[in-house]
């Protein structure tokens, strides 16, 4: 993805420099409860003062630790101004959408004013996921990190870490998200972020307020705005085997990294064209798939000019969001959504609804 699909994005990527566990008595305690409270906050950064959203007036947002196979309370308090949802990225919840959060899709918008408590069950997830806001934009400035340690708490190399730091990328805009927001609203290109930041850092701006380091807006224009309504959900039994195919059809501005809620998938292969789309084809580029040792995702960048191959067992009943991750595509709608039935017995259906927020 060039570094214009990135600042776009809004955020992206943890990293763990040197990582987990030296030795038991060292690995902080994992807290199972977390109260986020979600308030405006006044942040400067790249000579601009503006209020934001937040959770607990921090940016990035409290990192949440947990092992293996835990369950957690995360109790969402909305002091802001407006409705949010928030999301557990790459966190599968099985049986378990009532917590997912992508706005209109398993949840209304928790208002401002009101609460609303979300119970993240992890599985067999390990390493860093991060958690976002999922509703509108305001991810860009509602999100953090969520390391996962093993459940013996053992670093699985042979060198062991002198230290662990979590850094997460993310953007800065000078102007309110929303503001960014309304233009995709609008089915105009918006505009792109005006910098970068690490751990809500933008580098060193302590001798001038000068562009130092910022990139320049050459981001080619997206859709023109045509408009269609009739996504249709997919419907699903459980424990189908799905095999997905993404194929890019405009005209190749960027790559577009496809992310698939509830579940994670292989990516059985991939092909990029340069000056026209190439496509998927069944007969030639099947044999070419990757069955051995395909990576296992939850988010899948699409070349531009081309395709990607998925296959997951549908294995979550529920209903999940599949989305492309750059916010204005989601906001033009490049969104769909899965619907996976109850199996026969209580143990292979969805989890009984919690109290959800009113619309
Ligand atoms: C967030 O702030 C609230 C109240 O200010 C506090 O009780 C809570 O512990 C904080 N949460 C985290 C994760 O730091
Ligand atoms: C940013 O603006 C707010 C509101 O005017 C003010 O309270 C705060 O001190 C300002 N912060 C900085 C760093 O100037
Ligand atoms: C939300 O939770 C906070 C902290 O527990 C509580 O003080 C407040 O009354 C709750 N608000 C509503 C609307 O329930
Ligand atoms: C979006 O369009 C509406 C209606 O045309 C207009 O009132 C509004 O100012 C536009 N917003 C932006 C950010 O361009
Ligand atoms: C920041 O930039 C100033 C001026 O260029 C320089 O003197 C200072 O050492 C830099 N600080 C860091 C932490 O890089
Ligand atoms: C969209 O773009 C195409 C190709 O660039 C152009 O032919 C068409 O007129 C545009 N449509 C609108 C509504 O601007
Ligand atoms: C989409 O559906 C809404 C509600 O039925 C309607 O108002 C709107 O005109 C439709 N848009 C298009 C592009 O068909
Ligand atoms: C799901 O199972 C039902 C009942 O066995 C069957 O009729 C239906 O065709 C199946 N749906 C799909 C998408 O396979
Ligand atoms: C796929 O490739 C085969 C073999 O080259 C070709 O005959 C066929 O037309 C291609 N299919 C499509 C849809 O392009
Ligand atoms: C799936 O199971 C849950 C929990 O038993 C139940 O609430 C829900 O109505 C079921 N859904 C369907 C479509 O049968
Ligand atoms: C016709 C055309 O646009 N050709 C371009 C295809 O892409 C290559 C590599 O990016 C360019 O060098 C060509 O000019």
């Amino acid at each position: 993805m060039g570094k214009m699909g990135l600042i776009n994005i809004g955020f992206l990527g943890f990293m763990f420099m040197s990582s987990l566990i030296l030795c038991k008595a060292q690995v902080p305690s994992t807290s199972l409860e977390y109260n986020f409270v979600l308030e405006e906050s006044y942040f400067q950064r790249h000579c601009t003062n503006k209020s934001m959203l937040t959770v607990n007036r921090s940016f990035p947002g409290p990192e949440i630790r947990v092992h293996k196979g835990d369950t957690v309370k995360v109790h969402v308090q909305n002091n802001g101004d407006y409705g949010v949802t928030i999301h557990w990225h790459g966190v599968k919840q099985p049986r378990n959408p009532w917590s997912d959060g992508p706005e209109a899709v398993t949840q209304c918008l928790i208002q401002s004013g009101s609460n609303f408590t979300q119970e993240i069950i992890f599985s067999d997830e390990e390493g860093t996921l991060w958690w976002h806001a999922h509703s509108d934009w305001t991810r860009a400035t509602v999100h953090g990190a969520i390391a996962i340690l093993p459940d013996d708490d053992t670093y699985p190399f042979s060198t062991q870490p002198d230290g662990e730091e979590t850094l997460v990328l993310a953007s800065w805009y000078d102007e309110d998200v929303m503001t960014v927001y309304d233009q995709a609203a609008n089915y105009t290109e918006p505009d792109v972020s005006d910098a970068f930041t690490i751990n809500g850092l933008i580098g060193n701006y302590t001798s001038s307020c000068s562009n130092d380091g910022v990139y320049t807006t050459d981001f080619p224009l997206g859709p023109n705005g045509t408009l269609s309504n009739g996504t249709r959900v997919i419907m699903l039994n459980l424990s189908e085997v799905v095999e997905i195919v993404f194929q890019g059809t405009d005209d190749g501005a960027e790559d577009h990294p496809m992310h698939v809620h509830g579940h994670s998938f292989y990516l059985l292969g991939s092909g990029a064209g340069t000056n026209t789309t190439v496509y998927y084809n069944e007969t030639t580029d099947s044999d070419s798939l990757n069955l051995a040792d395909p990576p296992l995702l939850n988010t899948v960048s699409v070349p531009k000019y081309g395709w990607a191959v998925i296959r997951f067992v549908a294995n979550n009943p529920g209903v999940w969001f599949i989305h492309c991750h750059l916010e204005r595509h989601v906001t033009w709608g490049m969104a769909t959504a899965l619907i996976v039935g109850n199996g026969t017995t209580v143990e292979t259906s969805m989890l009984a609804s919690p109290k959800m927020p009113t619309c």
